[in-house]
């Protein structure tokens, strides 16, 4: 049996130690099955790397870890929206402070659960009563589930994206495929033939996408699946030159290693009634590796 344990009985714990990473309090998973570093400044998920195997996020070499900006790769969670739709963009979310409320751990898996609640920080920039916790579960697979709870009175609408920087090896060699057969594109609707290759800058929201989105990687040899529930969109970007370029936190070739693939809520179209909660999740699994990095 596994036991679910508090954030203050982490000392006891055989795989997880606290660590820093610039002015941000990260703790590090150390597991037979997989590493992992997950900051509480935005309950950011930093590094999965499966055993035996490259990381599967990408991290920006410039990526700012002062506390006092979103951080540039691995999987940051925008919430309570998606975009640009309200002030700040992606939503609060990836610039708070949020802490760890339990983890327990076994030979198969480390979970993790990291908690968010209204403040009076957060009333000002969305004035609603609100527990967010996000549940992530380290295993050879990276699961990353985020639960969004209304305990206010009134109905909140929510948006949001786990929105995971996939590090690959090359990504002139990368696919995107099972993203369905519609998608946005700079505001305008586009037919699809569900799959993306990159050759120059890619934002796309698609909107019919199916379950499980296929990364292929070539230059690493590898299949990323990224199963997600709980979205109505999957979002993939990939900023290309001009726009890395213009971006202090990425380094001006560092397009060339990264593509996000986002579970993603667009439009905030989850209407949750006082105690009701959505749960949106993101897995990653490497399909296939024939270890070639
Ligand atoms: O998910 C794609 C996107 O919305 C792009 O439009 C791009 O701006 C990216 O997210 C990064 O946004 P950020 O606010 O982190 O610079």
């Amino acid at each position: 049996m596994t036991i679910t344990l508090q954030a203050s009985d982490l000392a006891s714990s055989q795989f997880i130690a606290t660590t820093q990473r610039g002015q941000i309090q990260t703790l590090t998973v150390k597991h037979p099955k997989a590493t992992a570093e997950v900051a509480l400044f935005g309950a950011h998920i930093l590094s999965f790397q499966p055993e035996g195997q490259q990381d599967l996020l990408w991290m920006s070499e410039k990526a700012d870890f002062s506390m006092t900006k979103p951080i540039r790769g691995g999987i940051p969670v925008c919430w309570p929206w998606f975009g640009k739709v309200d002030e700040p963009a992606h939503g609060f979310a990836r610039t708070s402070l949020w802490s760890l409320k339990t983890f327990s751990e076994d030979l198969n898996k480390v979970h993790l659960v990291l908690e968010l609640t209204d403040s009076e920080a957060t009333r000002q920039i969305w004035d609603h009563a609100f527990n967010a916790e996000l549940h992530i579960e380290v295993s050879e697979t990276l699961k990353v589930s985020l639960v969004s709870s209304n305990t206010g009175n009134s109905e909140i609408a929510i948006g949001g994206a786990l929105h995971t920087y996939l590090n690959v090896g090359d990504i002139t060699q990368t696919t995107v495929s099972h993203l369905g057969n519609e998608y946005i594109e700079k505001s305008q609707q586009h037919a699809s033939n569900g799959e993306t290759a990159f050759t120059e800058e890619v934002d796309r929201i698609y909107l019919q996408p199916e379950p499980i989105t296929q990364v292929e990687d070539m230059a690493f040899n590898r299949k990323i699946a990224v199963t997600n529930t709980g979205n109505n969109a999957v979002v993939v970007w990939n900023p290309w030159a001009e726009l890395s370029r213009s971006m202090a936190d990425m380094a001006d070739n560092s397009y060339q290693t990264m593509v996000c693939v986002e579970s993603t809520v667009h439009d905030r179209s989850i209407h949750l009634a006082a105690n009701e909660s959505h749960i949106l999740t993101t897995q990653l699994t490497v399909k296939n590796s024939g270890h070639k990095e």
